[in-house]
């Protein structure tokens, strides 16, 4: 019965966003991007659907929270993304099955282009490099082999300038204890870094890690990165908001959906070729999303990237993502995670 349901509603939703799919696709067809980045080659991850991810429990990012500062305002995050975890995961998995289900395609688009669902993609690990596992990864840059990283915690936030291939921490900043570093991203010569409950974002000098400015924002802070022209943030909710990138003001939001349902919880994230990539906190999942329609065109399977033996805290979930544009090479790692990944995406048969 609970089946015959489901392919009532799989059917119904086909039809009609396979319509607006197909208006879409007539105006503005965002699938041709994301195939400058490599999608091919074979998988040695397991390609599993997300939605029998094993993300971890809302309380296990709360308990290294707490556990690291006992700060009131921990239980409060764990409380709202708990309420929100929950309709995200309800969302996602449908959303998830409906790809897998009328997934025949061979194509590398990252939107399935005749039923307008998103794609589902695993990945290949192309490189493995050494992440210090004290690193409460929050923001992630790379370039030139060289990555720019923010951490988190009260009294371990750190701004950081790390060797790509060593690990080595060549440069470091540690920020005031009232402050949780969040999301970072490089515009030119500069650093601009988020925190998490104070509303406000710091901005620096990318080669001395001088503290030139800084700015507010009337929203926690998760993720933020640059388009080229506009600062891209996420709340820990479904919307993104557009900032300028020399005044900080606000210049647009964008509400994140997957098959028409809000996705929360956006958290790290990237600009790659086009799209957003965001992590979705306490999953193994990356969202990727069209920047002019707020749409998941795809999602990234994670799972399994990190043999679950060396997760040496619950909280360890993915949350770092950095692509270097100059050679096309994308980039993941986690919260005290031990490795960061070079990947390719795989389109999941
Ligand atoms: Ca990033």
């Amino acid at each position: 019965m609970k089946h015959r349901s489901y392919l009532s509603i799989f059917a119904f939703r086909t039809t009609w966003i396979t319509v607006l799919a197909v208006l879409f696709a007539m105006g503005n067809c965002s699938c041709e991007s994301g195939q400058r980045i490599n999608r091919s080659g074979p998988a040695s991850g397991t390609a599993q659907t997300p939605a029998t991810n094993s993300s971890t429990s809302s309380g296990d990012q709360g308990s290294v929270l707490s556990d690291s500062s006992g700060s009131s305002a921990d239980s409060n995050q764990v409380d709202s993304s708990a309420v929100s975890d929950s309709t995200t995961t309800d969302s996602t998995a449908l959303s998830l099955a409906d790809t897998t289900a009328s997934d025949s395609s061979t194509t590398a688009a990252s939107q399935d282009w005749i039923s307008g669902l998103p794609r589902l993609y695993t990945y290949r690990i192309v490189e493995t490099y050494p992440h210090d596992h004290d690193a409460f990864t929050q923001g992630l840059v790379v370039q030139d082999s060289i990555l720019y990283e923010s951490t988190g915690l009260y009294g371990e936030s750190t701004l950081r300038k790390v060797s790509l291939n060593t690990g080595e921490v060549l440069k470091r900043v540690d920020l005031d204890s009232r402050y949780f570093g969040e999301g970072l991203t490089a515009i030119g010569n500069r650093l601009v870094q988020l925190t998490w409950k104070s509303e406000v974002g710091f901005v620096y000098d990318k080669a001395s890690f001088e503290q030139t400015g800084s700015f507010t924002y009337p929203t926690e802070g998760w993720g933020i990165t640059y388009d080229g022209e506009r600062l891209i943030m996420s709340t820990g909710s479904s919307t993104l908001y557009f900032r300028d990138p020399e005044t900080f003001e606000e210049t647009g939001r964008l509400e994140v959906t997957a098959n028409l349902s809000p996705v929360a919880n956006l958290n790290e994230l990237e600009f790659v070729e086009g799209e957003i990539f965001a992590n979705v906190w306490q999953t193994d999942r990356i969202a990727i999303i069209s920047p002019q329609t707020g749409q998941v065109t795809g999602w990234l399977d994670l799972s399994g990237i990190v043999p679950s033996e060396e997760r040496l805290e619950s909280g360890a979930v993915l949350n770092g993502i950095a692509y270097d544009d100059k050679d096309n090479r994308l980039y993941v790692t986690g919260k005290l995670w031990p490795y960061l990944f070079e990947i390719e995406l795989v389109p999941s048969e």
